[in-house]
């Protein structure tokens, strides 16, 4: 299954980084054949090189459209070296044998990114190099197929130790990478023909791909598909894993509903908030913000609407916490939080914490044999959704708690119950399977960190069934109800309000979070 390579088909869009590899193959007296813009990129490096043309007889027509598409040239890719048929074919035709071949694809996905018009991103749709690359590919068992250019060092480098000669494996995997180039590529094509939503549908398919250290758990493995870096300066501190991404994605949704309010700070725990407070300073917000749970807050992650000051950052210090978000760092608070080798320093990027509004970035997940994919939630309750439900009518400051409230409860798991009070969240029941049990957890929950409830909101993801929540709500001290309505039983919810005096809106939205 050694393999010593004696020519080589170069057809590249980019010349980028080739250079090295046309010297190295002339070194190992590889026969070089390529086509009009790489031939004579190649002819500038002094290495001799045979144009494509003269293997086919044929000039490139249309434009450049057909220019390695030829038996000549596909046989010489495809042809099985074991194979009397084959090779007794090769002679009879005169085709010569290609051992490796090196393809940089038309640029078509910078070509749609670009603007340009349809023509121009139809030109760039290649047919020639893909195919040259999936011939290449499929018959790996004989011939190396270099399809990206982040290729050509590991081929410099197999080609270095074995003087030439490949293995088997080695070009499996080459292989396996151009079928990844390939069809990602026809994806990208996809995705133009059938219109943005397919788009942002498939975008899940870039190939940013970060390698985690694991998955959720150690024995899963696990990726993140996206650019990281486009959203966040990475200050300080340990690799991030799976779960601190799904947390750090919780986060920045929650936060991007208060990034144009007054300083606001959220601490998470696997995806839910466990404190979130609004405040005049930064300072007071993290403060307030622990004290709704200070004992989950333990390996925290953490999330400020504001730069962190010196205060604020003396303060965490005195936390475990996994990650701190924020706009920007004093720099004397950086210094500070560096005080832990491990703890993640993250510096939210320019619209950041408002991304996922302004990409409309669909949601995917896996689910039976497929995916499930969705339009992400945007809809943010706001005071003129409000339909007042009751004789009594929330206070202004009643009001201002109720939509607080449910921005959270917005992006915590159902079935959930959260309750608030002066822009403090007290506690929320999370991811319950009775919306009972979910206020009960909170009341409870509140109740044990000696919040007193007299006076407090209460926002549910989806409508009451039955009018034993705002009883018990009631019993507690909560005053005020934000939830959607549209229940058929709503009439009792708002009797049994009515009799006592709490003011209860709708807003016809719900926010389920599975
Ligand atoms: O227009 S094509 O689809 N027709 C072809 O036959 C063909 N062969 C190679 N494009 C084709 N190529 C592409 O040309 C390669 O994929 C590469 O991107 C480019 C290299 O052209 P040049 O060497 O002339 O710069």
């Amino acid at each position: 299954s050694q393999i010593k390579a004696k020519s080589a088909l170069i057809s590249v869009f980019h010349k980028d980084g080739l250079a090295p590899v046309v010297q190295k193959m002339n070194e190992l007296g590889i026969t070089i054949y390529s086509t009009g813009g790489t031939e004579k990129f190649i002819k500038e490096l002094n290495v001799p090189v045979t144009p494509v043309e003269d293997v086919t007889s044929y000039p490139s027509i249309l434009g450049g459209r057909v220019k390695t598409l030829h038996p000549k040239v596909f046989g010489g890719i495809l042809n099985r070296r074991d194979h009397d048929g084959d090779q007794s074919q090769i002679e009879d035709y005169d085709i010569p044998q290609i051992d490796i071949v090196i393809v940089d694809l038309y640029p078509f996905e910078d070509t749609v990114a670009s603007g340009a018009s349809e023509q121009d991103i139809i030109e760039k749709i290649d047919i020639g190099g893909i195919s040259l690359i999936r011939a290449a590919a499929k018959n790996y068992k004989d011939t190396v197929c270099v399809a990206t250019m982040n290729d050509y060092e590991e081929l410099l480098e197999v080609l270095e130790a074995g003087n030439g000669e490949t293995s088997l494996e080695q070009r499996k995997k080459f292989a396996t990478t151009a079928f990844n180039i390939s069809s990602h590529y026809d994806s990208a094509i996809y995705s133009y023909f059938a219109g943005d939503d397919a788009e942002k549908a498939l975008k899940v398919s870039e190939p940013h791909v970060m390698p985690l250290r694991y998955g959720e758990n150690p024995h899963q493995r696990g990726w993140f598909y996206g650019n990281f870096d486009e959203m966040f300066t990475k200050l300080h501190g340990k690799e991030l894993s799976y779960n601190n991404l799904l947390d750090v994605d919780a986060a920045v949704n929650l936060m991007s509903e208060f990034v144009d309010d007054q300083p606001t700070f959220a601490i998470f725990k696997h995806n839910n908030a466990c404190g979130v407070a609004q405040r005049d300073t930064i300072h007071q917000a993290y403060v307030d913000a622990l004290e709704g749970d200070p004992v989950s807050a333990f390996g925290g992650i953490l999330i400020s609407n504001t730069e962190i000051d010196v205060p604020t950052a003396e303060k965490i210090h005195e936390l475990f916490c996994e990650v701190v978000i924020a706009p920007s760092f004093d720099p004397n608070a950086l210094d500070i939080l560096m005080g832990k080798k491990n703890r993640i320093m993250l510096e939210l990027g320019e619209g950041a914490l408002s991304r996922k509004r302004d990409t409309n970035k669909l949601e995917v997940r896996a689910s039976l044999n497929g995916y499930l994919v969705q339009d992400p939630n945007l809809k943010t309750d706001e005071k003129q959704d409000l339909k007042n439900a009751t004789e009594r009518t929330a206070t202004d400051s009643e009001i201002e708690d109720l939509l607080f409230a449910s921005k959270i409860c917005k992006h915590t798991k159902s079935n959930t119950i959260v309750l608030a009070k002066g822009k403090q969240l007290c506690a929320s029941g999370t991811g319950q399977t009775s919306r009972v049990d979910a206020l009960n957890q909170a009341i409870h929950k509140a109740q044990s960190f000696k919040f007193d409830l007299d006076g407090a909101v209460m926002a549910s993801d989806a409508f009451f069934p039955f009018p034993d929540c705002v009883e018990i709500a009631d019993n507690a001290g909560i005053k005020a109800v934000i939830q959607p309505g549209g229940s058929i039983k709503d009439q009792l919810s708002i009797d049994y309000c009515n009799k006592n005096q709490i003011a209860m809106v709708f807003t016809g939205t719900r926010h389920f979070k599975h």
